[in-house]
């Protein structure tokens, strides 16, 4: 980091300049020559490749520049000029690059040569794809004759269905279902939640639902940062007379004001669209109050209505021909009281009224939600109030209305659909036992927590990480760490250098695979690999550039390297085949899920996306009852901090200049950061409490009631407009402050999104 700090006040729209001025730094750093510009227009396009950033729909009719400033950095940091050779692992032990911060890692390049780690100079040295599989094998096997269950295959939301199909397919014949995924830090909430309440994992919504919307519901999602495609489409609907109401502590300034950088008039004129019609800086885990604020209004405003003489507000005949639960969460509405509901949620009575108001309204109403609803103790439990409250006036089964989670990763969701799954419930098992001819492990799999505990205790023996930086991302960095090393075996199929690698098993190898952006070049010619988007839609994506590297491997290839080394042969898995012509393992998924793929070769560049069938819209509830089902929460908040007198509820947050774990540079415009990551986002009454200045440099400390010390030392104050009792630093920087067993009931996401907190002076 050269820079020197500088805080500041950004007041230009989401969008805009900043976005071009930001892309075209992004560009200089990957050194790579302006030709490489073209490929850009193939960004989510039917013959061009599915973005490797975020999830976001791709639109039938895409714009002549379908990405977007996000997009494209990520775009230009895979497709980078610098090269990670083994010359670079020559010159650094893993303890020294351990003093690099995560910008420094990924900044050297693409790696190039698989890698093994040699204790004796504590180096990655060069080895062959051949040496690595047969080691790797050999290792695999020695620990599935012991217990099967001892090894962990994770997966990072990026690879494509053909690989995660494979991958998923790979853990069961060796004898397990660990099979963790990003997801379990993500959307597991969703998952849990929405599959109770309504019968199906994921949203309902498609892109054509933002043409019909009348108000839309934002709860923790920040699109100007993690989907800024998506501002298109709030755009729209705002242009068209749509109103948005957003809920979030912080002002988000892509919920705010945006400025098109495709509109040349916009452009010109700077005259930005105003996003939100309301803003509402909701408390850290206060959207259970706040939703059931709003249900309250709701009811008031019935009831009154119903006097007058008219029909009420709810919908009477939705809710008795399609849900069940109504009366009990009717009931448990009524008894709260607004002083409550004011405290949790650190919002006014009259706040909540108009946000009602807007939502008893609009006809067609969407709930849209991301990581701020989903990583709390009680994220489940805040996903299902939010269906509640769609359900109370029929929001389902229409065009504009429905539930609408934003998933990260580009394939998250796709992985799941085709079994990367520690649910054995949630994957056809009979089916692949018939494919394959074998007996597939019944027995629940190790989230990612579970797998966590594992490896801290010691009955973990080995990691598979299929892209991703696990140890990275995951809570309780701090024992993590010092447990890793002891695991037995570590493989780490990757595109770029990370912190997680520079930790090895016993064993460990770093293996270097192609890009999405990359021709994936095998038998039967170049290959097509698909995704599937937030809204169920399936995309075919097709490389463009030539591969960093000629010693790469596909991600199909190494999947299936890895299980022809490690699995006994079974000649009813065709490996081999299947690396020589993707369009076969996708034959494979249409076989192993057949209302889901239909036709899939043929129809995988539809324009627009293959849709997957989703029953809820067509008003089809695969729950227990046959029906949408009210659930009632535990608690009004949603989080394990208490309101000690010193305590803070710290939120890890994204900053605009990273995608996870990957930084791409030290400006986060929208919130006037530049130059450093260590900050601490504080607002003046909590520092004018504490006698604390800006710029002042302090720790933070976990409050979690256990005898862990957990914290973080050097972090900068920044005064922010933050509610009171709240906080906000970076992920992935502050996950040491994160206690393992702070995670989402039932889901076990992670608690990322209200840590308990105190600052040490
Ligand atoms: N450029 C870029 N794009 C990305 C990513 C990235 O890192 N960079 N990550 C990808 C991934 S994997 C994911 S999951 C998504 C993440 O995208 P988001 O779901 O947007 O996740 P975050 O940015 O972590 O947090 C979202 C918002 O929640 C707010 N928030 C925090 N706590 C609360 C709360 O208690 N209540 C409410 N209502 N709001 C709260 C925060 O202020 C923030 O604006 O984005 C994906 N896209
Ligand atoms: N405190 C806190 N912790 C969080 C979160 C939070 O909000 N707060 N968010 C959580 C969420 S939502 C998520 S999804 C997780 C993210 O967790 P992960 O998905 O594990 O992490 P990433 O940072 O996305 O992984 C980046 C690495 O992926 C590799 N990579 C990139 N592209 C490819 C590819 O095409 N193939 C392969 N094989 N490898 C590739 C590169 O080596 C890169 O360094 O973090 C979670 N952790
Ligand atoms: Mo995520």
């Amino acid at each position: 980091m050269s820079n020197v700090p500088k805080i500041t006040t950004y007041t230009a729209p989401a969008g805009g300049w900043g976005s071009v001025k930001s892309l075209m730094r992004q560009a200089r750093q990957s050194k790579q020559p302006i030709s490489i510009l073209p490929g850009l227009a193939k960004i989510n396009k039917p013959d061009g490749f599915a973005c490797v950033s975020c999830a976001w729909a791709k639109p039938a009719k895409p714009h002549p520049a379908e990405f977007c400033e996000n997009g494209a950095k990520a775009t230009f940091w895979e497709l980078t000029a610098d090269r990670a050779t083994p010359a670079l692992f020559a010159r650094h032990t893993l303890t020294e690059m351990r003093g690099w911060d995560d910008f420094k890692l990924e900044s050297t390049g693409r790696l190039t040569h698989p890698m093994r780690y040699d204790a004796a100079t504590d180096r990655y040295v060069e080895t062959t794809w051949e040496a690595a599989y047969a080691a790797i094998g050999a290792e695999m096997k020695a620990i599935q004759a012991d217990d099967p269950k001892r090894t962990v295959f994770y997966a990072s939301g990026r690879a494509s269905l053909e690989t995660s199909y494979m991958y998923a397919l790979l853990a069961r014949l060796y004898g397990n279902n660990n099979l963790p995924d990003s997801s379990n830090m993500c959307h597991e909430s969703t998952s849990v939640g929405l599959l109770e309440s309504i019968g199906q994992p994921v949203g309902t919504v498609r892109l054509d639902d933002f043409e019909a919307a009348d108000a839309m519901f934002f709860f923790g999602q920040n699109p100007g940062s993690n989907s800024p495609r998506m501002l298109h489409q709030l755009q729209e609907a705002v242009q068209r007379g749509a109103r948005i109401v957003t809920f979030n502590p912080l002002k988000e300034r892509g919920l705010e004001r945006f400025v098109n950088p495709q509109d040349p008039v916009q452009m010109l004129t700077q005259n930005a669209t105003q996003i939100s019609c309301q803003y509402h800086q909701v408390k850290a885990g206060g959207d259970i109050a706040v939703i059931v604020g709003m249900a309250k209004a709701l009811l008031e405003a019935d009831d009154a209505d119903l006097k007058r003489g008219g029909k009420g507000v709810l919908d009477r005949a939705f809710l008795a021909e399609h849900t069940t639960g109504a009366e009990d969460f009717i009931a448990y509405v009524q008894t709260q009281d607004w002083l409550a509901l004011e405290r949790e949620s650190g919002l006014s009575r009259t706040a909540i009224t108009e946000a009602g108001g807007v939502y008893m309204s609009a006809k067609s109403v969407m709930g849209i939600y991301g990581m701020g609803l989903t990583q709390h103790k009680l994220g489940v439990q805040t996903v299902q109030v939010l269906v509640n409250l769609l359900l109370l006036r029929g929001n389902f089964g229409r065009p504009g209305a429905g539930i609408c989670p934003v998933r990260g990763h580009s394939n998250v969701q796709g992985q799941r659909t085709v079994g990367i799954s520690e649910k054995p419930e949630l994957v056809p098992l009979d089916k692949l036992k018939a494919l394959y001819g074998f007996e597939p492990p019944r027995e629940e799999g190790l989230a990612t927590v579970d797998a966590c505990k594992g490896i801290i205790e010691g009955t973990v023996d080995a990691f598979i990480g299929l892209g991703g930086n696990f140890l990275r991302a995951v809570p309780e960095q701090g024992m993590m760490e010092e447990a890793w090393p002891r695991m037995r075996l570590t493989v780490q199929i990757a595109t770029k250098l990370n912190r997680g690698h520079l930790f090895n098993g016993r064993v460990a190898y770093l293996l270097p695979c192609l890009g999405r952006t990359e021709v994936d070049q095998q038998a039967s010619g170049p290959q097509t690999v698909t995704m599937e988007d937030s809204t169920s839609c399936f995309h075919g994506s097709k490389g463009f550039h030539a591969p960093a590297a000629e010693t790469l491997q596909s991600e199909v290839r190494i999947v299936a390297e890895l299980a022809k080394a490690s699995l006994a042969p079974n000649p009813r898995v065709p490996w081999d085949r299947w690396v020589d012509d993707y369009a076969t393992v996708r034959d494979a998924i249409e076989a192993t899920y057949p209302e889901l793929f239909k036709d899939f070769n043929k129809r995988m560049h539809t324009p627009g996306g293959m849709e997957k069938p989703l029953p809820v819209r067509d008003l089809i509830w695969k729950t227990e009852s046959g029906k949408a089902e009210f659930k009632l929460p535990k608690s009004l908040s949603a989080s394990f901090a208490g309101d000690g007198p010193d305590v803070l509820r710290l939120m890890t947050l994204r900053s605009n200049d990273q995608f996870n774990t990957t930084v791409y540079g030290y400006d986060d415009r929208f919130r006037g950061v530049d130059g450093t990551r260590m900050v601490l986002f504080l607002n003046k009454k909590e520092m004018a409490r504490i006698g604390a200045r800006a710029g002042e440099m302090i720790a933070l400390e976990t409050v979690a009631g256990d005898d862990v010390v957990r914290r973080i030392d050097g972090l900068q104050i920044v005064p922010y407009d933050i509610p009171d009792g709240c906080c906000g630093a970076y992920y992935p920087e502050c996950n040491v402050l994160i206690p393992l067993w702070q995670h989402a009931e039932r889901s076990k996401v992670p608690a990322a999104k209200s840590v308990p907190v105190r600052i040490v002076r």
